[in-house]
């Protein structure tokens, strides 16, 4: 058998509201809704998040904000500042890799720590949570929520529980106890259409679903009525996938024949941002720093570097800052030998400033998903540009 895990899931509490509450001290114990202009209930647009005092108003995320206005147009409405909170986000991060390198980020405020190996450091598993909590605390004037248990599902529900400023322990023994009267809903990956069809076969809440035979949901769901009867029975093998802190994605390219050929430059340079942001996407991550190596006949070897207003992996973003950087070079004359393409200043990319503001982003998102599984399906060469042919790595 597996070893037991020690599982721990943060979660920040009305993270974009808290931290407005937090720098703007005159905003605490109001409700405070952080998202679009409601433009005196005329606007249009959601509510991002939204502090504790505002939900007792009934407002909550994802809600129009024109509604949110209705329900309590006395509440201080503030813009997004996703500059900010990703900079927080990343605060948090240091804090945890204080306690443990098994580090998962699920999302902007949201962590999986696997203290497994490091909470003898800290005497208990317990201590080591209260100790995160009061460094989040005190580092940053922010609360968490926190949930510790032996597995990841049992660990985001916990940490759920007691919101905000919770603590909240599912032992290994209790393990069965806490998720059976459950409603199902909350199993992992299981939507709405399932829990609707679970509802329909009298299958209520998670201990529902774990008292039927595994052959009755694999009959139902087929591979996932096995994977939804096992969480049930607090079998979750998802292990917490630390995220490698990669420094930089690049790659270069070394002329056959050093050129002055500006065609053959620019399409290199394509080629080249191409693969790094194929391979920033795969990773799942995303740079803010857009560097362009450049070496000359006579070896003599340059970077210059841009750094963004927001992070990407964007394919035609890297190139048009790389073709800004390329034209801004002065050559005088010499032939190109090498080029390299370079993105550094990395954060995962469920990090997603614009994910809730930014259309343009959104169709970009799908216009490489759309690539990636072309690529998948025909193998990298059918969208690679023709002119790499004339080109060989080095
Ligand atoms: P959540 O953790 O879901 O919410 P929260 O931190 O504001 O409140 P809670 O105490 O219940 O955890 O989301 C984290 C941040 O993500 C949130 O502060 C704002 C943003 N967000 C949106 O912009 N739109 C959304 O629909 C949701 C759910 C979150
Ligand atoms: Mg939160």
């Amino acid at each position: 058998m597996a070893k037991e895990r020690v599982i721990v899931h943060v979660d920040m509490d009305a993270f974009f509201a808290s931290i407005e509450q937090r720098d703007k001290p005159y905003l605490r114990g109001k409700p405070v809704i952080v998202g679009a202009d409601p433009k005196r209930g005329k606007g249009r647009g959601v509510v991002s998040t939204c502090s504790y005092e505002a939900r007792k108003f009934g407002i909550a995320s994802a809600m129009p904000i024109s509604t949110a206005y209705k329900k309590c147009p006395k509440a201080v409405f503030l813009p997004v500042d996703m500059e900010k909170y990703v900079k927080v986000s990343e605060e948090i991060n240091e804090i945890f890799y204080q306690f443990t390198p098994d580090i998962e980020p699920v999302s902007i405020d949201e962590a999986f720590l696997d203290i497994t190996g490091s909470f003898h450091l800290f005497k208990t598993p317990l201590n080591t949570c209260r100790l995160i909590k009061s460094r989040v605390k005190e580092e940053l004037d922010l609360t968490c929520s926190v949930g510790l248990a032996p597995t990841k599902m049992a660990a985001k529900i916990a940490s759920d529980l007691k919101k905000p400023d919770g603590l909240v322990v599912v032992s290994e023994e209790e393990l069965l106890d806490f998720l059976w009267p459950l409603d199902v809903g909350k199993l992992p990956g299981l939507g709405k259409k399932s829990k609707s069809v679970l509802n329909d076969m009298g299958i209520i809440t998670i201990g529902d679903l774990a008292k039927r035979s595994k052959q009755d949901l694999i009959e139902v769901f087929g591979k996932n009525g096995e994977y939804f009867w096992k969480l049930a029975n607090g079998k979750d093998g998802r292990q917490v996938e630390a995220y490698q802190e990669e420094k930089s994605v690049s790659n270069e390219i070394t002329f056959m024949q050093d050129t002055l050929d500006r065609e053959i430059i620019k399409t290199s340079l394509l080629v080249l941002c191409e693969k790094v942001s194929q391979r920033l996407r795969q990773a799942g991550l995303k740079g803010r720093t857009i560097t362009l190596k450049i070496r000359l006949e006579d070896f003599s070897t340059y970077t210059r570097a841009v750094s963004l207003l927001k992070s990407t992996n964007f394919v035609d973003v890297m190139y048009k800052a790389i073709i800004n950087l390329f034209e801004n070079f002065k050559k005088s004359g010499r032939k190109v030998r090498l080029l390299g393409v370079k993105v550094s200043n990395l954060a995962p990319s469920e990090l997603r400033e614009s994910i809730f503001d930014d259309k343009d982003d959104d169709r970009r998102e799908r216009i490489h998903g759309a690539i990636e599984k072309i690529r998948e399906k025909f193998s990298e060469r059918s969208i690679r540009r023709a002119a790499s042919r004339v080109l060989h790595e080095g």
